[in-house]
Parts: C-alpha cells; structure tokens; sequence
C-alpha cells in the first residue's frame, strides 16, 4: 500500500479513531470476519495491540460478541463487511437485544450515494434501515471527526438501562477519511459512567417488602439478568437473610450453587404451582415462565414483586403488586436493608415441603445418573459430566439442543455464577462454537460445550478457529443420529425422514482434521476419561459420545409448543 509510506505527518484517518476510540474505551477485543472494506481496519488494530478473532463465519463472531458482553459487562463488538457479512451477523445482533446482552455489530458497508440510489454497489445494502428493525439503537457515522460521537453513543446505548444490540455503520468511505490528528485524538470520547445505576424509589421498595411480610409461601426467581447484573454477593445475602426458596432460571443457575439448601430447582413445579408470593430478579415472565399463569401456575392465588430495570417489563403479561425499577445491584441491597433485623423467614411448613420435594426428587434421579448403559442414554452420559463440573466448578459449560439442552440444564449442577451459558430466550441453535470461544477468550477458564449433534452442525466449522487459537474447549456431540431422536422413518418415498442425520457419523474425526484431539466414546466411563483427559491437557477437543438414537423426545421437554394437525401426522 503505497499511503503507508508516504508522509503522512500529523495526520489520522477514519480506521485509526476507530481504534482509538475503541482502545479509549477499553474495548480491546474484536470478532470478525475480514473483507472489504474492514480487512485493513482488523490488521491495524491488530498492529495496535488489540485481540482479533477470526472466525469462519460472521454469525459465530457475533454470537461470540453478544455472550462476551453477557460476561463482562462491557458491549462485544463484532466487526463484519458489507451486505452478506452484515446479515450474517444480524441473528446474532437480535439475538443479543433479544436476551439482553449488550454488543454493537460494526459492519463496513458500501458507499452511501449508490445505496441511496440504488445503482448496485458492490455488496449493496441500506443496511442502517435494516438493522433499526432488530437492535435497540442504530448508528452511521459519515465524518472522520464524528467516530468518537458514533462509538461513544453505541457503547452507552448497548451497556446502560437494559442491555442490548446495537448497530454502527461505517462507510467504507470514513475508514480512508483523512484530518489533522490533534484534531482527531479531541474529537474521542471516553464514556464516563456507561451504565449509571438506577436507584429503586424507596417507596417502591416498602412496597415490595409489605407485600412480602404477608407471604405464606414466598418463592424467590433469579433470571439471567440477575448473573449479568454482577451483584452475587447481594443476591446471595438477600436469598440467605430473607430464607426464601429460589428458582434459577437457566443462565442464572450457579449464582448461588445448585446444591444450596435454599435451591428449589429440583421442585420447579411445586413451586410455581404452590408460591404466593414470587419475587422476580432480573427475569421475564415470557414462555419460559409460561406468562407467570395458566397450569403451570397453579390455582393458588399470587402477588408478584418484580425487579427489573426496564420499567415497561413490568406488567407485561400478569399485574405486578410491588415494581421495584432499578439496576439490580441496588434494588436488591435497598430490599435487604429494608428486611433490617426484624424480618421473620417464611413459616418452615413451606420451606420444609420445598426441601422435602428437592430431596426426593434429587433421590429418585440419582440411580439412572449412574447407569452405564451401551449405547448411552442422556442420563448416563449426564451423569458422567455432572461429576465432572462439580470437580471443575471453575469450567464454563456451553449447552445446545433439544433433549441434550433440557436434561443437561436439569441434571448438571452448577456451583458459580455465569458458568452456565446456553441458546437463551429464543432458543437458539448455533450459539455454541461462538459462545464456547468467547467464553474461553474472555475468561480463559476451561470450556465444556455440550452439544447435540443437530444444535453442534450450526456452528461445527469454528472447531478450526478453536484449534487455530489453541483454545481450553472440550466439546462433547451427543450423537443421537439426529434432530431429537435418530430413529424416525419417512412415511413415503426414498429419502430419509427430517429430523434424521447420517447413521455412526464421527463427529471427533473434524477435530482431528485441524490438528485437535478427538475421542469415540461409547459409555459413560469412556467418556468421563476422554473430558476428563481434555479438561487436564487444555487442549482443543472433540469427543463424540454415542447416545442411543432412541433415548429423545420430540422437541426435548417443550413438545407441547408444536402445532397439532386436525388432520393426524403420518
Ligand atoms: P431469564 O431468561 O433468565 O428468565 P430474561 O432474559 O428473561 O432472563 O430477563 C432478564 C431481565 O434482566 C431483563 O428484563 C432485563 O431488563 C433485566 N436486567 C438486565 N440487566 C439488569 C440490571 N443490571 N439490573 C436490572 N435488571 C436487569
Ligand atoms: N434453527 C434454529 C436457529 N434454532 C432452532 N431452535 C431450531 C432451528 C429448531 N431446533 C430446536 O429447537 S432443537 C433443534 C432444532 C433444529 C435440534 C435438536 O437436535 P439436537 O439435540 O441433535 O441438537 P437432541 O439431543 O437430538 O434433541
Ligand atoms: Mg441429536
């Protein structure tokens, strides 16, 4: 490039405040895929210092970007091209608004005036108008001295109130704008207090605590909000001082460990079905819930306190008796200073019968937890990396699919905060390769990612881009043969049915084409020793773990959501 030896004295241009204001920011980690018109801007920051992941396609580098700002509180960025590279990233970037999570997906994109004119640019696309739809604040920068604004909006806009996705388009134009660099360096901003706290109204939290003292049977729910909001200690004084019983939603589990005595987990249905009184922190009363009515609810009559930071979350599918609107952190510590020393625990007829329910449930699952059944079951298999986690409470664990999501979600106990991270509220599959990478980047702890084999194909690619990088990942295919179960049979004709995939296929073998450790395990114990062997050497692996193609069900535990035919399936 001949610019780079010219001299270009006391002058920057647009790709250089890029990183600038990216680096001012504290923002030194980038996932991508190159192209035009972003290649250059990913060499120089990477000649700058900052960390560049590439990856081989631009919706894992995305969902990379969204759990990373799920782990650290600050947005993820993911850095794509135009058109093609930019929708490819915008799963990932509604994905992130959808659960919360903050990021910004930077696209280059292609020159304003043809897009505008629609005379087909290369990779053309009004891709500023595409995105409002699907994140929760858009931005394009058209000058050089505008990038420091442009940054510093999308940060605030991703990290502050309730998190989420944001866009930022950057013509290819403004990356080769050229202006004095005194100028530029003025013209960054370094975003003070990105995420204010949001102090609850003390009368809200009276509200609350009023409602709370006439429980009878009061249930605590922590949602992933709670684990991102970084106030475990808080969280877990509330849960131990009030002596409440508590419900993890899925990435909540492991804020406090599963295994404490306050943990209704196991009795899920009871508690729902019998609470009076349920505190929410930081979850939604969406699907997962089931719209906190209807059956699963129970006829007990209910009142709900609901903590969140988006004051519109509240009432949104049942009447909210105590709205405590506030950053999580700080409505959780106003409620227990409001508890103060005369707070009485719920009456023990309640939380004995929770604890009862938890103990004979935990009971009656634990001897299929230890079967060794060739070909292996869920429970067989689960109960091998239960133990695993529980002697490496420190390992992410990276979960997807149908029936290896639910049972794994239930079966394997978690012991610390965030190191449960799954496909969210929308169910995501593909999440996986992207979420264990970045897990493995950002916290460089170890990094167990189990996958059904359908859930594992949306992603698998990227085990190249864990091996390049030499990642801590161990990732276990349950190898089912297919979309919940391996077995169905096509009705007519010669092709196989839909849910079914190539019989025996060896998952560990793509491993071991990029130079990572591949297994073959066929029971329980074999695959206790391939992760147990993976977790100690650090080394990118793949173990492809035979679990019986009949051993599923259809959609996992939410079979119920699929349509019915009047007509009758064949
Ligand atoms: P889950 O799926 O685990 O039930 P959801 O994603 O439905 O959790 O809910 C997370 C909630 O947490 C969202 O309503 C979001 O507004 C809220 N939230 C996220 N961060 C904070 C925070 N720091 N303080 C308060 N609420 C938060
Ligand atoms: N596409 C996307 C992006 N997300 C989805 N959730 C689906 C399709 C539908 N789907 C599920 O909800 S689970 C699943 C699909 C395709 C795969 C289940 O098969 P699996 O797991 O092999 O991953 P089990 O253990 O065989 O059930
Ligand atoms: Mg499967």
């Amino acid at each position: 490039m001949a610019e780079e030896t010219q001299d270009t004295g006391n002058l920057t241009d647009g790709f250089h405040l890029v990183i600038d204001a990216l680096k001012l920011n504290d923002i030194n980690t980038i996932y991508n895929v190159p192209g035009i018109p972003i290649t250059d801007l990913g060499r120089m920051m990477q000649a700058e210092g900052m960390r560049v992941l590439s990856f081989r396609h631009e919706q894992n580098a995305g969902y990379a970007a969204a759990i990373a700002g799920f782990l650290t509180q600050k947005p993820g960025i993911c850095l794509t091209v135009s058109a093609p590279g930019f929708l490819n990233g915008l799963t990932a970037l509604a994905h992130a608004t959808t659960n919360c999570f903050p990021m910004i997906l930077i696209s280059g994109s292609s020159e304003r005036e043809i897009v505008d004119l629609q005379q087909g640019d290369y990779e053309e696309m009004d891709q500023l108008a595409v995105a409002k739809l699907l994140c929760k604040a858009a931005y394009r920068v058209l000058h050089a001295e505008d990038i420091g604004i442009g940054i510093a909006r999308a940060i605030r806009a991703a990290v502050s109130g309730r998190p989420g996705g944001v866009y930022l388009d950057l013509p290819a134009k403004l990356l080769g704008q050229v202006m004095d660099a005194d100028d530029g360096a003025k013209s960054l901003v370094q975003v003070v207090d990105a995420a204010p706290r949001q102090l609850p109204a003390p009368e809200s939290i009276d509200r609350a605590l009023d409602v709370l003292k006439g429980a009878e049977r009061p249930l605590i729910i922590l949602g992933k909000g709670a684990a991102y909001a970084q106030a475990d200690d808080a969280i877990r004084a509330l849960v131990e001082t009030s002596g409440i019983p508590y419900l993890p939603m899925s990435m909540a589990k492991g804020l406090l460990p599963d295994t404490h005595p306050q943990s209704a987990g196991a009795a899920r249905s009871l508690v729902l079905k019998e609470s009076d009184v349920v505190v929410m922190i930081g979850a939604r009363l969406n699907w997962l819930l089931s719209h906190g009515k209807g059956k699963a609810w129970g006829t007990a009559p209910k009142k709900f306190v609901h903590i969140d930071i988006e004051p519109r979350e509240m009432d949104s599918n049942v009447e909210i008796a105590a709205p405590v609107v506030g950053d999580i952190g700080s409505c959780v510590e106003a409620m227990l200073s409001a508890m103060g020393k005369d707070w009485t625990a719920p009456p023990t007829a309640w939380t004995s019968a929770v604890q009862e329910k938890v103990a004979s449930n935990v009971e009656r699952m634990a001897p299929r937890l230890q079967n060794n059944n060739v070909p292996m079951d869920y429970h067989g298999a689960l109960g091998a990396l239960q133990t695993i986690i529980k002697e490496r409470p420190d390992a992410i664990m990276v979960n997807e699919g149908a029936n290896t999501l639910d049972f794994a979600r239930s079966i394997i106990d978690m012991y610390q905060p965030r190191k449960r991270l799954d496909v969210g509220t929308w169910g995501v599959m593909g999440v996986g390769m992207g979420t264990a990478i970045a897990a493995a980047v950002e916290t460089g702890n170890p990094v167990l990612a189990v996958e059904g084999d359908s859930a594992f194909g949306f992603s698998g690619m990227e085990i190249e881009t864990i091996c390049r990088y030499n990642l801590p990942v161990c990732v276990v295919v349950f190898n089912n043969g297919g979309i919940y179960r391996g077995t169905d049979q096509n009705a007519a004709g010669d092709d196989v049915a839909t849910t079914v995939f190539v019989k025996d296929a060896r998952y560990d073998k793509m491993m071991e084409a990029f130079g990572g450790v591949g297994f073959n395990a066929t029971s329980p114990d074999e695959l206790s020793q391939a992760v147990n062997a993976a977790m100690d050497s650090g080394k990118p692996t793949l173990v492809n773990a035979v679990i019986d193609a009949e051993a599923g069900t259809e959609s996992g535990r939410i079979g119920n959501l699929n349509p019915q035919s009047v007509v009758g399936k064949k």
